[in-house]
């Protein structure tokens, strides 16, 4: 079996004093003092920055009127319970509303979902996961996509077979990788992937927590995949953000101390409280992404990988009422993401849709929206420090370069690319240590190398489009939303997402209401 060198607690050490050395801006920022570790961990962050607040929920033009399409969040980090793996989640269609019903929220069978992963530094995918979705109607007379413990028909415990005829709308999937021109169809002919649907409520589906579990499918060579609907995991007070960031926590949302340190209550309202999304998550082994099939260090450039993922529709649709449409010829790609927030709040309306198709090896023609962010304007016209343009410090996450890669050299830096990079020779935190603000707070194994769940991305990135990377104590205000986890709270392993919300008796969380548990009376405040 493979083995893998530099790695544990010295590697995180060893990956610091590689990164001083190996970029000279990085360099010259550690001739600062209190920067250390820190600044160059803000330095990742700042590109990512960008994205600061609504992660990407209908962020672009096109997929506010496309939601099946409309990527929400990718996530991608080495698996926290097998160092050997890395784990893939690509959310897609948003803020989806438990009770919705009758037909709750199905995959697209006309949407081509993707995960692409680039290798060898050009940000060019490599290897490729390609998933795509089949409904079936069982019970065609029944008014409602699913029933039980009612008119003779059993409650739902299972996604196929006895327990599952009250499963109406179901869907199917495939998954398949493309790897050096060579098509891998995942367990295909061998065992039929079933997507877990929408926790419809307990006199339907008694015991929810048992269909998600069927959900997980191990699909050989170490590859695991779950699909469906689930807990969306990104938090925010999305309402105060958008109201021109009228937060609810001091000034302009600057936390105290002690409010920074917490990872465990929210202070403001989490508006994607009880709120599903649908996720496709993927574990793969890490000898199955690197570009030589081997696991490496965290000192050598192979154990870097840059990942995004994407959606796609065919060129043409022929609509044939009263038939259904057709579609023909080849994907055209709807929407990409990588960092979180960068369409979301870096990237000018304007040109949010033709971020969202393009590629990212072209993505310096949108370098001047990071160059100087229209949010660090924002964010100075409320008083909080800001740096000056231009911010070629927010590009350091745009390209292969350390602390990231340690291993990369002016030779391998690549185009600016907006690619979620993640370096699989970094140990995963154990989850008891994980940290909201990742990176920042010297949780190495989180945001921006890679993404988890966990990591409190409205808040990193809102830090480092204000200039934290620059100078941490100048421009290092505690800028926050207030809300500091995910209140349906995190799976520990696979697929590391938490089942969906219950239709007939969740509830979300506003100005107001419980649900803040940070808050003296656990109510959430309004002002
Ligand atoms: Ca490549
Ligand atoms: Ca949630
Ligand atoms: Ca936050």
């Amino acid at each position: 079996m493979l083995h893998r060198t530099g790695r544990g607690a010295a590697a995180g050490a060893t990956l610091t004093r590689e990164a001083l050395s190996a970029n000279p801006i990085q360099e010259a920022k550690t001739m600062k003092p209190l920067k250390s570790m820190v600044a160059l961990a803000l330095a990742l962050l700042l590109l990512a920055p960008a994205s600061v607040f609504a992660s990407s929920h209908r962020e672009a033009p096109i997929t506010a009127l496309d939601r099946t399409a409309d990527i929400t969040d990718w996530y991608a980090f080495v698996s926290y319970d097998n160092p050997n793996n890395v784990t893939f989640i690509l959310n897609v269609d948003p803020f989806l509303e438990p009770a919705n019903g009758p037909n709750y929220f199905p995959f697209d069978p006309n949407v081509l979902y993707e995960m692409k992963i680039d290798n060898n530094q050009d940000g060019v995918e490599d290897v490729v996961f390609q998933f795509r979705f089949q409904t079936e109607i069982r019970q065609p007379g029944l008014f409602t996509g699913f029933v039980g413990g009612i008119a003779g028909i059993p409650p739902i415990t299972s996604l196929t077979g006895p327990g599952s005829a009250g499963l109406s709308l179901r869907q199917t999937y495939t998954v398949t990788m493309l790897r050096n021109g060579v098509q891998t169809c995942f367990a295909c002919g061998q065992q039929t992937l079933y997507a877990v649907p929408s926790n419809v409520g307990p006199l339907t589906m008694p015991n929810y927590q048992s269909l998600f579990n069927q959900g997980i499918y191990n699909l050989g060579n170490g590859v695991r995949v779950w699909a469906g609907t689930a807990d969306d995991p990104f938090y925010i007070d999305l309402g105060a953000a958008f109201d021109s960031l009228n937060f609810r926590m001091g000034v302009g949302g600057v936390l105290s101390a002690a409010e920074d340190a917490d990872n465990t209550h929210n202070y403001a309202p989490d508006a994607v409280a009880g709120f599903n999304v649908n996720s496709i998550v993927l574990e793969v082994p890490i000898s199955m992404l690197t570009v030589d099939g081997q696991i490496h260090g965290a000192g050598d450039k192979q154990a870097v990988i840059g990942s995004w993922g994407t959606t796609s529709r065919n060129q043409m649709t022929v609509r044939r009422s009263p038939f259904p449409n057709k579609n023909s010829g080849p994907f055209q790609q709807v929407q990409r993401e990588g960092n979180p927030l960068i369409n979301e709040l870096i990237i000018g309306t304007g040109s949010k849709d033709r971020f969202s198709m393009d590629q990212p090896k072209n993505d310096s023609q949108f370098a001047p929206f990071v160059l100087n962010p229209v949010l660090a304007t924002v964010f100075s016209s409320i008083g909080i420090p800001v740096a000056p343009p231009p911010r070629t410090d927010l590009l350091i996450l745009a390209q292969y370069e350390a602390p990231i890669c340690p291993g990369c050299g002016s030779g391998d830096a690549g185009p600016v690319a907006d690619l979620l990079r993640l370096n699989t020779g970094i140990p995963p935190t154990p989850v008891a240590n994980q940290l909201r603000l990742g990176f920042l707070a010297g949780d190495i194994a989180g945001f921006p190398n890679g993404r988890r769940p966990v990591d409190d991305v409205v808040d990193i990135a809102a830090r480092a489009v204000a200039g934290i990377l620059v100078d941490s104590t100048k421009y290092g205000t505690r800028i926050g939303d207030g809300v500091q986890f995910n209140p349906e709270g995190y799976n520990s392993s696979f697929p590391y997402i938490m089942p969906a919300n219950n239709g007939r008796n969740s509830v979300h969380i506003g100005p107001g209401q419980a649900g803040c548990s940070g808050q003296p009376s656990g109510i959430c405040p309004v002002n």
